[in-house]
């Protein structure tokens, strides 16, 4: 587990009117190899269906929420009642807060199989996350671009791998000043496990 050490931010590019950190080898190989197995294997995934101008599609991964007692979340129409943690989330998530000195009480979890699964434009902008939520993410397995646009200058747009083992956190306005996605790709590649931290008031 890394703490606050001089990796942090060192290979993402620097992103004006936001503060998004990012320490690329957050859990060394070994552990990550090891967290990611017992995530895929251990997570009911949960398959959500989206309603796009009145059809019905499948969601372009598969997903699950972990939380503390009572708590629910959603976003776009879907919602969900957070599963009580498991051991490897929790484990997670003590890490986590130590790294950070922030507190979590849920996570959503997704699964993007291959390069067809994705995660579109969008901010976590929920108005039960807070005014400016502290998003901590995590990833496993196969690398995948973290997009992020500026809403209002169109120059600010930056793109840079989530490697395996990673913490990314966004924090103070970045909900506010950018979206993030997950863009498709027609590479073949393989899965990908991400889990978001987020805090419910
Ligand atoms: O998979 C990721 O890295 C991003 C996840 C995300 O944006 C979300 O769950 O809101």
């Amino acid at each position: 587990m890394g703490t606050m050490s001089t990796l942090f931010n060192s290979d993402i590019p620097l992103i004006p009117d936001a503060t998004v950190q990012y320490d690329g080898r957050y859990y060394a190989f070994a552990k990550a190899e090891s967290l990611q197995f017992r995530l895929v294997n251990t997570i009911p995934w949960r398959q959500n269906k989206i309603t796009v101008y009145g059809k019905q599609y499948d969601e372009p991964r598969l997903t699950q929420l972990y939380g503390d007692k009572g708590i629910n979340y959603g976003y776009s129409g879907i919602n969900f009642k957070a599963l009580p943690w498991n051991e490897v989330l929790l484990e997670i998530k003590n890490d986590i807060e130590k790294t950070t000195g922030h507190e979590f009480n849920v996570c959503l979890v997704n699964r993007y199989r291959n390069g067809q699964d994705s995660n579109g434009w969008h901010a976590d902008n929920e108005k039960v996350l807070g005014e400016n939520p502290v998003i901590a993410s995590l990833s496993f397995g196969q690398e995948r671009y973290f997009h992020l646009r500026h809403n209002e200058n169109k120059e600010w747009r930056f793109k840079f791998p989530l490697h395996h083992g990673s913490l990314l956190i966004m924090k103070d306005q970045t909900q506010h000043t950018y979206q993030h996605q997950i863009a498709k790709t027609k590479r073949q590649i393989g899965e990908r496990i991400n889990l978001t931290f987020r805090k419910v008031l």
